[in-house]
This record gives C-alpha cells, sequence and structure tokens, in this order.
C-alpha cells in the first residue's frame, strides 16, 4: 500500500485490516455530477444503503493534497456544497492536485486508481465516462475506459452515460479486454433507460455468481476491469423519447458553444437536468441506489468467498 498523500478513516482501515467487506464510491458525481442539494443528500443515502446491507462505504476524495479514504458526513457535504474550487481528477490530475494542495473530486479511473492502492475490489459509480458522440472530429474518449483496461476493480454501474456513443463504448471496452457483465440482463444499460438494443456476451443473476466470477479473476491475476451493468429498475427508467430529445439538445448546444474536455460531461448532465424539468436527475439517484445495493451484496458475497467469513 502506498502510504505517502494517503489518509485511510479509521472506519475503513479497520474494516481493510479485519477483511469486512468495503465498496468505493467516486466524489466527481458530487462535485460535478449532480446539483446541489441533491447531490449531498444522494451521496449520503448511497453510503445508507451500503451500510444496511453489511458493507463498509468508503467515499474517496482529495482533501488539501492528501487522498482521502472513507470521507466523514461533514467532508463529504463539502464536497457537495460548491462552496470551494474542486478539480475533477482523473489519472493526469493526481500530482497536480496533491502537490499544490488543493481539493479533488475523483472520477471513475480516479476512484479505481486509489481502490486498487488500498485493495478494495468493489466499487459503486451511477455510469462510467466513454466514447463520446464525433469521436472522429473530437477523439474525445474518457479516461475512464483506459483504466478499466488495466485495474481489475469491479465497477457496479447503469452503464455508460446515455449521452455517450454506447456502441462505440462497448466496442472499445472490448478491445480493451474489459469484461461487460449484464446483471438480470442481456443487454448494455442505457444509465436513464432499463437497456440499450446493445446484446452483451455474459450475463449473471445473482450478487453470489458474480463473486464466483470475481474471485475466478483474482486467483488468475487477470488485471483488466469488470463492468457490472445493473440496470435502472424499470418503475424508474425515462420514457425514451424524453431521454433522446433532450440529450440530442444538450449535444447541439454543447457543439454551438464548443464545450470541450473535461467539462463536457457535467456541462451534458446539467443541461439534460434542466431539460427535463429534473426527472433525469430523479433517474439518475434511483439507478445510483440501486447499484449501491447491488454492489454491497456482491461485496458481502465476495468476502465471503475469499476469508470464508460473514461480514
Ligand atoms: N456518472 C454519473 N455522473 C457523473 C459521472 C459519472 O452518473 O458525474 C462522472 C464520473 O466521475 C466519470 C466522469 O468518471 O463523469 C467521466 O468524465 P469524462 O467523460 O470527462 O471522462
Ligand atoms: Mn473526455
Amino acid at each position: 500500500m502506498i502510504a505517502s498523500h494517503l489518509r485511510i478513516s479509521p472506519l475503513v482501515q479497520n474494516a481493510l485490516l479485519h477483511h469486512l467487506p468495503v465498496v468505493a464510491l467516486e466524489t466527481t458525481i458530487i462535485s460535478h455530477g449532480m446539483p446541489y442539494p441533491d447531490n449531498i443528500a444522494t451521496a449520503l443515502e448511497v453510503e445508507r444503503i451500503i451500510k444496511e446491507n453489511g458493507a463498509i462505504p468508503a467515499t474517496i476524495g482529495i482533501i488539501d493534497g492528501e487522498i482521502v479514504v472513507g470521507l466523514s458526513s461533514q467532508e463529504i457535504k463539502e464536497f457537495g456544497s460548491l462552496k470551494k474550487e474542486i478539480i475533477k481528477v482523473s489519472r493526469r490530475d493526481f500530482a497536480f492536485v496533491i502537490s499544490q494542495k488543493k481539493w479533488g473530486s475523483l472520477t471513475v479511473a480516479a476512484t479505481m486508481i486509489v481502490a486498487k492502492m488500498v485493495g478494495i475490489d468493489i466499487f459503486v459509480t451511477g455510469g462510467i465516462g466513454g466514447v463520446h458522440y464525433g469521436v472522429s472530429d473530437s477523439l474525445d474518449i474518457s479516461a475512464d475506459l483506459e483504466e478499466l483496461a488495466h485495474n481489475r476493480t469491479c465497477v457496479v454501474c447503469a452503464g455508460a452515460k446515455a449521452i455517450l456513443d454506447l456502441a462505440k463504448t462497448l466496442e472499445y471496452l472490448e478491445t480493451k479486454g474489459v469484461d461487460v457483465i449484464g446483471y438480470q440482463s442481456d443487454y448494455l444499460a442505457a444509465f436513464y433507460s432499463h437497456h440499450s438494443d446493445l446484446k452483451l456476451e455474459y450475463r449473471l443473476d445473482s450478487p453470489g455468481e458474480i463473486a464466483k466470477y470475481l474471485k475466478v479473476k483474482k486467483d488468475l491475476a487477470l488485471d483488466s476491469g469488470t463492468l457490472i451493468s445493473n440496470p435502472i429498475p424499470l418503475e424508474f427508467e425515462l420514457p425514451y423519447e424524453i431521454v433522446h430529445k433532450s440529450i440530442q439538445q444538450a449535444l447541439d448546444k454543447a457543439q454551438e458553444l464548443h464545450i470541450k474536455g473535461k467539462v463536457l460531461t457535467p456541462f451534458l448532465l446539467k443541461e439534460i437536468t434542466k431539460l427535463t424539468d429534473g426527472l433525469s436527475l430523479e433517474a439518475n439517484k434511483h439507478l445510483i441506489y440501486h447499484n449501491a445495493l447491488i454492489g454491497s451484496l456482491i461485496a458481502v458475497a465476495l468476502n465471503n468467498l475469499i476469508y470464508n467469513t460473514s461480514a
């Protein structure tokens, strides 16, 4: 474990030491992915769901240049209050934010890096980054995909965000050897929608089966990420027409305003929240809650399998 620049909360430290199931959580979704105050309420609710299901949540962020694994509720509130500058951190941003003693929120890629450093196998988020539309001009492919290619952390998500080119994202994941498992579904989850029309190679129907699968990857030391594609529950999905229309409008506006790079994803999410009158935000919350539920059940099952203990 890398000790410098890193602080692990006593609760998470104790859990790792005693082989209790731990679930990693990101902070970009709090600082850049959702509006205040829903962002804070959602982050705290996700932690509550994880605890309720027998695992220990570890929300990860950078505070004054120190990576903190296991943020307190107060620290989570500070990430969400939007009062200070918080830099969105992916792999390339760590050294700058840490050496300059700034605050940084971690993306999927960055959270996977820290999870691997400290030995957390399961990570719950909303949707991963991926290949953006118009990639042949912009070359905009999220660093999340690159991290998934060589980091074994299992990411439980509702697919990639709907603002992305899902077909190309799936193709890219295949090229990189990332396995995408449909949880109780044959198709890739499409964030606000239960599923896309993209068929997945593999489907597993219980946390126990997923735990067995992850144990084999661990045994073989196969260093590529696993994506668990966990669809938003049907009762919470947004109708296709609403999603499709607002995504198209948000993409057009981004193009008009020449919005590129790391600000693009937060811009699109914000626009869609406006265009759907908050409906997309509600769906976003529910899909994350469901990921938290399934992710903690997987963490508990994997833990029982490896250490032969009950949490
Ligand atoms: N999923 C969400 N909301 C978010 C993100 C994902 O539901 O805000 C964030 C994640 O942190 C993800 C990042 O890693 O967006 C991807 O950004 P980019 O496309 O710039 O790589
Ligand atoms: Mn990008």
